[in-house]
């Protein structure tokens, strides 16, 4: 870890499938390699979003063999095999891993296996339940606080975050926060031809961004959902990072065919996020919710649950509106306020897409991580 020049050797580790960690760590690796850095992405798939043909990108498949022996497939040992061998081969001056189970034990681990000249700086970053789940799984916690420990710097993407993993790790060393953020790209349909897709006439777009994992709480969506007044107002569009399938009997359930419309796996989100007029977001917990700063930047304004490190996005009453429980019914009137109050909706989202601009987009946050990596490369 001698980087002399001010351009940096970078492997990038990631789950590649949807998932805010996996959409931060492929957009801050197109943002670093669009600023001169070679950015190698070591992962089992190409993360979903990431625009392999651009300069400077790198893609290096992880591989599995199945062993009889083994009941369970072990990724961490090939995991860190190749990021050793990347490594090695192009000289990386840095590992920086998004989610530390299993990606920080591998990068240390790897980082242990080569030669003491050879060894690239190992960079942390914490995105959520990498702590507030996994971190207090006694199968797990001692081995994250083992690698988060020999890590050469840890970040967490909000204060909540680090708070919680101080708390539930019992960690000591310094964790420092660099929020989420997020670059639209263009939007490759109008807000016209999107609507005109979605069957919509004067109703509003209510808009749902997840992988649908049970913090997010898509049954407590749903109820609320079916509470708001009135009916023909709104729409609602879920942009789903997973299967929909266990869902379906809620939407029948509450008499909502027709009112829900899902799309899955969808990669152009910019062309829904500009036809959207309101986010919502109910989720248990959240480090930060990287879907709500994805809307903000398009002036749409979110109600979401007050949980986890939202606050420290959406201002409440400002730049979104945040409810303090979880009753089906809060959550409808705050939607319902929303929708009935056009004015207010617009100011909201005014500010909404200035906050996500001054405080969340890349000139300001990937900075913040390049000058990590020369603190950590100087070391
Ligand atoms: O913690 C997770 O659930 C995984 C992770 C992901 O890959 O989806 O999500 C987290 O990382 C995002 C990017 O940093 C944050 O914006 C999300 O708030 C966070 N999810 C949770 O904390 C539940």
């Amino acid at each position: 870890m001698a980087a002399a020049s001010s351009t940096l050797r970078i492997g990038i580790t990631c789950y590649p499938t949807v998932g805010g960690s996996g959409i931060l760590a492929t957009e801050l690796g197109e943002e670093l390699a669009a600023r001169g850095h070679e950015i190698h992405f070591i992962s089992y798939d190409p993360p979903f979003r990431l625009k392999q043909d651009a300069p400077r990108i790198h893609f290096h498949p992880v591989r599995v063999n199945g062993y009889d022996l083994f009941k369970y497939p072990d990724y961490t040992l090939p995991l860190s095999v190749k990021m050793a061998e990347v490594s090695r081969a192009h000289r990386l001056d840095l590992l920086h891993v998004h989610y530390a189970v299993p990606h920080a034990t591998a990068a240390v681990l790897a980082q242990d296996m080569l030669p003491p000249g050879e060894r690239p700086g190992v960079i942390t970053t914490l995105h959520g339940t990498d702590t507030t789940l996994l971190g207090r799984d006694p199968g797990y916690g001692p081995a994250i606080r083992h690698a988060l420990d020999r890590s050469d710097a840890v970040t967490a993407v909000s204060a909540y975050l680090r708070g919680e993993t101080l708390r539930l790790l019992g960690v000591t060393r310094p964790i420092e926060v660099i929020h989420n953020f997020f670059e639209p790209k263009p939007a490759q349909r109008d807000r016209a031809e999107v609507r005109a897709e979605l069957g919509l006439r004067d109703e509003a777009l209510v808009l749902h961004l997840s992988n649908l994992r049970s913090v997010k709480r898509i049954p407590l969506l749903l109820q609320a959902v079916a509470r708001i007044q009135p009916r023909e107002s709104f729409k609602l569009l879920i942009l789903a990072g997973g299967d929909f399938a266990p869902f379906e009997a809620d939407v029948k359930r509450l008499g909502l065919e027709g009112r829900v419309i899902v799309r899955t796996n969808v990669i152009d989100i910019e062309s829904y996020l500009q036809a959207a007029d309101i986010g919502f977001f109910t989720s248990e917990s959240e480090s930060f919710c990287l879907s709500i700063l994805e809307a903000m930047n398009f002036g749409c304004p979110s109600v979401s649950t007050r949980v986890g490190g939202i606050p420290e996005l959406v201002e409440e009453g400002v730049s979104g509106v945040l409810v303090p429980t979880a009753d089906p019914d809060d959550l409808a009137r705050a939607v319902e306020s929303l929708l009935l109050d056009p004015v207010r909706r617009a100011t909201i989202g005014a500010a909404a897409r200035m906050r996500a601009r001054e405080r969340f987009s890349a000139p300001v946050i990937v900075p913040r991580y390049e000058a990590l990596y020369h603190r950590v490369c100087a070391r």
